[in-house]
């Protein structure tokens, strides 16, 4: 095979060369570059977006489609999303049964389109090859925009819940921390959060899990609504419908969205197909913009 070229360039006072035969020659860098490089982007971020447009909660399919949606839409608004976990896309890496094709009703398709994910057409659903592929591209267009940033590795705590000039309960932001010192409040002393406040949140955390529900929960909690309608069992046919038509601002200033809202309705699961997901996701995009509007 024939030796590509390499390229000797120089960068600054430097020589750097791509050549795979060995003299392969990097920019010099210094330690410390690196960790200031890191250091001052995040902070800088954090304190930016300490004062944010709309909140969204995980970064599931649901809350994914929500930021895209929003984003796009509205680039004048600061779209910050929290996830708790380091990886973000939730359960959408996968289909069903830990398998990787991803099952989507029409017309949620048409999200693929404007997307850019290939799909076979299976008349009434599509289906893409992989999971990862949905959530990789989404994912990776979310992250182009400008107007968003993602906090991974990072949770919500608590709500900020305010009172409004008519001395009524309005949730205004998130509470946050690290996941890694969210998870070990019982093993240490108190390690007190951060806060973002937000005129807009939009929780979508999935269903009930270690992690999951979490707002539906804390509005119990709180007294803001008096208890979980809890998920009920699979129907593809009811449930769907049900997520994207009842996604809504749940009470003042939060609205909840994907699997997490069928625990707050108490509507039915529907198992390993993804259109409704992606239809709330964009519906609470429109009720955020409703809300900003108003
Ligand atoms: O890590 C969670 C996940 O990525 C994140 N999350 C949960 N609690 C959080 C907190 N702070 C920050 N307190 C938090 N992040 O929220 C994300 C939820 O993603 P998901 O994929 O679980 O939910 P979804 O509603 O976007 O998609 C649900 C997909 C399902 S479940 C299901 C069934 O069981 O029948 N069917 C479908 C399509």
């Amino acid at each position: 095979m024939e030796a590509p070229a390499s390229t000797l360039k120089s960068v600054g006072k430097a020589d750097v060369q791509e050549d795979y035969h060995g003299s392969y020659r990097f920019a010099p860098i210094e330690e410390a570059q690196v960790s200031r490089a890191m250091i001052k982007r995040y902070f800088d971020t954090m304190y930016e977006r300490a004062v944010s447009d709309v909140v969204i909660v995980g970064a599931g399919s649901a809350g994914l489609s929500c930021a895209y949606s929003l984003a796009t839409r509205r680039p004048d608004l600061k779209v910050t999303i929290i996830e708790a976990n380091v990886a973000p896309g939730g359960g959408a890496w996968l289909g069903g049964q830990l398998m990787t094709a991803m099952v989507i009703r029409k017309p949620a398709d048409n999200f693929l389109r404007e997307i850019g994910v290939p799909y076979e057409d299976e008349g009434n659903f599509v289906v893409v090859k992989h999971a990862a592929l949905f959530t990789s591209t989404l994912l990776s267009r979310v992250l182009a925009l400008p107007n968003v940033v993602l906090m991974n590795a990072t949770s919500v705590e608590d709500l900020i819940v305010r009172t409004d000039f008519e001395n009524k309960e309005r949730v205004s932001g998130v509470v946050t921390n690290w996941t890694l010192v969210a998870l070990n409040h019982d093993t240490q002393s108190c390690m007190d959060p951060c806060t973002i406040t937000a005129p807009v949140v939009v929780s979508t955390t999935g269903h009930d899990g270690p992690m999951g529900a979490f707002s539906a929960k804390r509005l119990i909690s709180m007294g803001l609504n008096k208890e979980l309608g809890n998920m009920r069992g699979l129907d593809m046919n009811r449930s769907e419908p049900a997520i994207v038509n009842g996604t809504r601002e749940v009470v003042p200033g939060l609205v909840m969205a994907g699997m997490e809202l069928a625990e707050h309705d108490g509507s039915n699961r529907m198992g390993p197909t993804f259109g409704g997901m992606i239809g709330s996701g964009i519906k609470a995009a429109h009720e955020a913009i409703r809300m900003l509007d108003a």
